[in-house]
């Protein structure tokens, strides 16, 4: 079977939050290193447009949005806790917030000189500028509403001291080992804390004894590839076997589906399948074949065409 590639930059949270996770499995993957921001005409083949990062993919299966990346990491790896099905409802919920209204909170906190200036030296002004215009555009249609820069650190510190509290008694945040909350928790302070070089964490030490055990599990067996040898592996595949959904409305039909809180571009397909947490649409392009794209429930709308 293929090993998972995934399609990521450096800088990227939610990238973070996936490599650390095959870093905990200690999984074998492949990278493929994208545009911090669109056109990145080399992924569009796979995933169609959709612009959000990270991608992953699995032969001629590709994965939208971490929610589904992880499910599939779970799986390999035998851990269930690691997918938001594995899991409580109460971990769930503590994701959903965790993964936007305190990431968005994170990010507009660790904004600011120190951040472009380490962002500068990583890529060039010409970026910077190109990736500050993308991000303006972002949010202004962005469908989510986001703490103000002046609320955004309060947000933050409310977080971390919460973290404090659950991290008094045990090393992981619901228990002894880690569940996919750790993993969400953890990319938006590594932000912060790693790449934005901001002292916000400072005054909270078991969130830091916390990072730093979870940055120990380092980010598992990476090998680079090319983009062109992704869509080479996506060519040679055939799209997995898919299970019968609960709901028939729509499959087999030309539709779009796209983020419903930011990132809003369409990807377009015929719809295979309506499973329980997720969308799977068909595709087929002369660089990929026939590919599958994945995308979760939560948070992607459907529209027939
Ligand atoms: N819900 C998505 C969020 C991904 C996300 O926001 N990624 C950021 C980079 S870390 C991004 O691509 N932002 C630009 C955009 O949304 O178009 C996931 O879990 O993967």
């Amino acid at each position: 079977m293929s090993e998972l590639i995934l399609h990521h930059y450096a800088m990227s949270p939610f990238s973070e939050k996936v490599r650390a996770m095959l870093g905990y499995t200690g999984m074998r993957w492949q990278s493929v290193i994208v545009a911090p921001m669109p056109p990145r005409p080399l992924l569009a083949p796979l995933a169609g447009g959709y612009r959000k990062i990270p991608v992953a993919q699995i032969g001629a299966d590709v994965f939208c949005d971490s929610r589904t990346i992880t499910r599939e990491i779970a799986r390999l790896s035998g851990k269930p806790e690691l997918a938001l099905e594995g899991c409580s409802e109460e971990v769930r919920e503590f994701v959903r917030r965790t993964d936007l209204e305190v990431f968005f909170a994170c990010v507009i906190a660790a904004g600011g000189p120190k951040l472009l200036y380490r962002f500068w030296r990583q890529t060039s002004l010409m970026t910077v500028f190109r990736f500050l215009k993308d991000r303006i555009e972002l949010g202004r249609t962005a469908k989510v509403r986001t703490a103000s820069p002046k609320k955004a650190p309060g947000v933050v510190r409310e977080h971390l001291a919460d973290l404090e509290i659950r991290l008094e008694k045990r090393p992981f945040l619901f228990g002894d080992t880690p569940n996919i909350a750790d993993f969400s928790a953890y990319h938006s302070l590594w932000f912060i804390r790693d790449v934005a070089g901001s002292p916000l964490t400072a005054p909270y030490p078991r969130v830091n004894a916390w990072m730093d055990r979870i940055a120990a599990f380092g980010q598992g067996e990476m090998s680079s590839i090319t983009p062109e040898q992704a869509l080479e592996t996506a060519k040679a595949a055939t799209p997995r076997p898919l299970p019968a959904g609960d709901d028939a409305s729509l499959v087999g039909e030309a539709v779009t589906i796209a983020p419903s809180d930011y990132g809003l571009v369409p990807v377009s397909g015929t719809l295979v399948a309506a499973l329980p947490d997720g969308w799977v649409l068909s595709r087929h392009t002369a660089q990929t074949g026939s590919v599958q794209v994945h995308f979760p429930r939560e948070g992607f709308a459907v529209s027939a065409r």
